[in-house]
């Protein structure tokens, strides 16, 4: 394991002693646990030995990394796995392996519900029949579902007038959205509708989410609809419970898909939902040819014509999507969609041509033609042109320094302009020359000056990038304008429950700046995780004075903070980029890798930076190489590649770019600016430091509800029915907390019950003449007369604590009506006198 992990950690059986022939579960590298059992006990070297089931010879293994093995028959399970004797990891994944195998996917820890994807339909679950089963019944009392957990929430929300939070986390594929669309579908279909509002607030909440799934959703390895963006959906609801508004707030769409894929994956849904099921006609007016192989979203997969039974599932989806988009937009801007996606399939075509002149560096090298933009008086161009020398130096001088637009793509780039409104001059200027700032002895002044092939090929993604990013941007903006218009946000009795659908954790074979973004979400979730429920939890107990044992909680802050220091450090560098008067080509990223190490890897003695670990030794790469670390999060370590990230962070247009958009005619493009000005407040903001604040806005969202926490699990990456790797699974149980929570929940009591609630509820269950004892006295008195087994209860200062089952058991007593008997009655008057 690695990671911050210790086994103890996992529910290491400190308390547990094994005995020649006792099951055992013992590791196992391909299935995670494997029963054995125990052939003899070394005590001195504090191991045993086991064989396993396949026969093989006795092995030698740790005490602390057995686990007890604990018969209950391969055909029961447990509904809540705190309900088990043992609650250590390997006990958790044999429950949760058995459950699967009947297609019961759910299953609850304590108040966490844990999902497994199956992988096939399981309708069955989600009839309108099941929904009404689970309105207003209390969780215990039903299979665990997310409907349950839902339910909660809602009567939390009105019982306490509080906001709440669903948060869905797990791994790529782990079922994360799909479990978002269920939680979202039961609260508008049982909650009341507003009459001012109608249906509609409801059909358009679940109309939001296949125009996202179009525009945020692609093929990837992991999943055939990997979102690849974070969302958080708001459901807003009056003091009656009514539902009047929704809003989405979005996170980080990955905007390197749009220009590129990795192998086996595609771009967003919507570009081939389009090219399948527009009609001729409107293809035509965006220039575009059904069955022709762009670029852009055909670089990677096979040919359009090939895929033809796929092709009829698209067109459907296109006319889908666009009913969908008839609730938020008009046909006008519906239109100028189509027109920016047409625009960016036709500027993936445009190409360069490198100039082989080295002499004619000189002839592009020159202060630009005075625009109003630029303001450049004489004297500063004069300035301009005696820093050419300097500048000059720093092209590169082995390469081309002039590109032209490959003469058979000129006609893309027109077609892209012309759906844009955009001028093709200016747009080939911008895409030719950067436009630079040259400061000479306090005098600013700019000089236009020629890019490279590949400088010019990121300039045109660039463009690319921002103009889909900003698409989609304005899309949520129109989704959610419509959704808000009944909402009164400002009366605070109207309250909200928020469904979280965030990236999980991520680690790839080769990790970027994005993976970065995706696992500080996902360490700052784990964080607040720990400290708003494993703490709370313990907090609790200390305060109640319960006698229970605390245990040392994973802590991510020194992770936190190295990261939050790297992403300062990047936004140093970028900021620099940005302003430079020079190029520096790759060399910008090494120099803020180079900086990493110095800064935050060698210095000593601090903890959040002995988190950042050196990829290889300076000794192994030489001292100049510096293009990566390692960061150990709490779900493992991660070995993150820094090529290429201050392009990532700037991944704002420069501002000569920003003009040209600026005077494009379809009115969508300007919102789109206006949109995007209006997020970064005019600063030139990096996609870091929107993220942050984004994630800083999020948790403080989070802080303020009641969160409820569902879990998912992939449980194999081959996304087929039936197959449940226990170990892929083992490893995610582990990643989640799941056994942290676990541990906690053993050595304390899931659920706490206020004692004077208990008393009003539980009335019944004793006779009248117990009417004056103290709240306390009552339920103790209850658990007495009942004679509940003192191991599953304590009672604190304020609260009845149960293990689970046992208030489920005590609801049972009173629907049953029953009466303690005379006898106990008697004893416990006696106890009590
Ligand atoms: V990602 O991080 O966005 O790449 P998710 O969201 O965790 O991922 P998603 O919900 O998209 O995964 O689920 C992946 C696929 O699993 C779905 O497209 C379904 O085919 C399948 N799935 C997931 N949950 C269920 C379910 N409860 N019932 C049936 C399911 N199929
Ligand atoms: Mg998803």
């Amino acid at each position: 394991m690695d990671g911050r992990h210790s086994a103890g950690s996992q529910g290491s059986p400190r308390d547990s002693h094994f005995a020649p022939n006792d099951w055992v579960w013992s590791p196992d590298a391909s299935c995670g646990y494997r029963r054995s059992r125990v052939v003899s006990v070394d005590d001195g070297r504090d191991s045993l030995y086991v064989d396993d089931t396949r026969g093989g010879a006795a092995h030698e293994v740790r005490k602390s990394e057995l686990r007890p093995f604990y018969d209950v028959g391969e055909t029961r399970t447990f509904q809540d796995n705190t309900e088990m004797v043992h609650l250590d990891d390997a006990n958790i994944l044999d429950n949760l392996r058995k459950r699967y195998a009947k297609d019961e996917i759910y299953t609850y820890t304590a108040n966490v519900l844990l999902a497994v994807n199956p992988y096939k339909p399981l309708p069955h679950l989600y009839t309108k029949e099941a929904m009404d089963k689970y309105w207003g019944k209390n969780p215990g009392t039903l299979p665990p579902h997310p409907y349950a957990i839902s339910d909660v929430a809602y009567r939390q929300m009105q019982r306490d007038k509080r906001n709440q939070a669903l948060v869905i986390s797990g791994e790529s594929g782990a079922g994360k959205t799909e479990t978002a669309k269920f939680t979202m579908k039961y609260l508008t279909t049982k909650s009341r509708t507003d009459v001012a509002q109608g249906s509609r607030i409801q059909e358009k909440i679940v109309m939001a989410n296949p125009i996202l799934e179009s525009f945020g959703n692609a093929t990837t390895v992991m999943n055939l609809n990997s979102s690849r963006f974070g969302k958080y959906n708001e459901m807003m609801f009056n003091p009656v419970g009514s539902l009047v508004g929704a809003g989405i707030k979005t996170f980080l769409l990955e905007s390197s898909r749009v220009v590129g894929q990795q192998k086996g994956e595609k771009n967003y849904h919507v570009f081939y939902e389009l090219l399948s099921g527009m009609d001729e006609d409107a293809l035509s007016e965006l220039c575009l040819e059904r069955d022709r192989s762009y670029k852009l979203i055909h670089s990677n997969g096979p040919q359009p014509a090939e895929e033809s039974a796929d092709a009829r599932r698209l067109a459907k989806q296109f006319q889908e999507l666009k009913e969908a988009l008839s609730l938020f937009l008009d046909e006008e801007p519906q239109n100028n969609i189509w027109q920016v996606l047409g625009a960016l399939i036709h500027l993936g075509e445009v190409d360069f041509v490198e100039l082989e002149a080295e002499e004619e560096k000189d002839a592009f090298l020159q202060p630009p033609e005075p625009s109003p933009s630029h303001c450049a008086s004489p004297s500063a161009s004069s300035a301009a042109a005696s820093d050419l020398t300097s500048i000059s130096r720093s092209l590169p001088t082995t390469q081309s320094a002039h590109v032209e637009i490959h003469p058979d793509t000129e006609d893309s780039l027109e077609m892209a302009c012309g759906l844009l409104g955009l001028g093709a001059k200016a747009v080939r200027k911008i895409l030719k020359f950067k436009e630079m700032r040259v400061n000479r002895q306090g005098r600013i002044s700019e000089i236009r000056c020629p890019r490279t092939l590949a400088q010019a090929r990121q300039t045109l993604h660039c463009i690319i990038k921002i103009l889909y990013k900003r698409l989609f941007d304005k899309i949520v903006a129109s989704i959610n304008h419509v959704s808000n218009a009944g909402a009164k946000y400002q009366e605070n009795n109207y309250h909200n429950i928020g469904t979280l659908d965030i990236y999980g954790f991520e680690r790839l074979e080769s990790n970027s700046f994005e993976q970065l973004c995706i696992n500080l979400a996902n360490e700052r979730l784990q964080q607040f995780f720990v400290e708003e429920v494993l703490e709370a939890e313990q907090r609790m107990y200390a305060e109640e004075r319960l006698n229970v044992q605390m245990m040392e909680l994973p802590d991510s802050a020194p992770v936190v903070s190295g990261i939050h220091s790297v992403l300062k450090l990047l936004d140093e560098h970028s900021l620099r980029a940005v302003k430079n008067l020079v190029r520096e080509g790759g060399a910008k990223d090494s120099k803020f890798c180079e900086q990493v190490y110095r800064e935050l890897i060698d210095t000593k003695g601090q903890r959040a930076i002995m988190a950042l670990k050196l990829k290889a030794s300076r000794t192994d790469r030489g001292p100049s190489l510096h293009d990566g670390f390692q960061i150990a999060h709490y779900a493992g370590a991660v070995s993150y590649s820094t090529k290429g990230w201050i392009d990532k962070n700037n991944d704002s247009l420069v501002p000569e770019i920003e003009q040209v958009l600026n005077d494009a005619e379809i009115p969508l493009i300007q919102e789109m600016a206006d949109l995007s000005r209006a997020a970064s407040g005019e600063r030139l903001c990096s996609v870091s430091s929107m993220y942050l604040s984004n994630l800083t806005d999020l948790l403080a969202t989070l802080k303020k509800c009641s969160v409820h926490y569902i879990r998912c699990f992939n449980p194999n990456q081959e996304r087929k029915a039936g197959v449940f790797n226990a170990k892929y699974v083992l490893d995610q149980v582990i990643q989640c907390g799941t056994v942290e929570l676990v541990n906690i929940m053993h050595h304390g009591y899931p659920h706490r019950c206020i004692l004077k609630d208990l008393r009003g509820r539980f009335q019944k269950l004793l006779p009248p003449e117990f009417a004056h004892y103290s709240d306390r006295d009552f339920m103790h008195a209850v658990m007495l007369a009942w004679e509940i087994d003192d191991h599953q209860w304590t009672l604190g200062t304020s609260r009845l604590f149960l293990k689970a089952g046992q208030l489920r058991a005590l609801e049972e007593l009173r629907d049953i009506g029953g009466q303690a008997s005379q006898g106990v009655i008697k004893k416990i008057r006696r106890q009590f006198a």
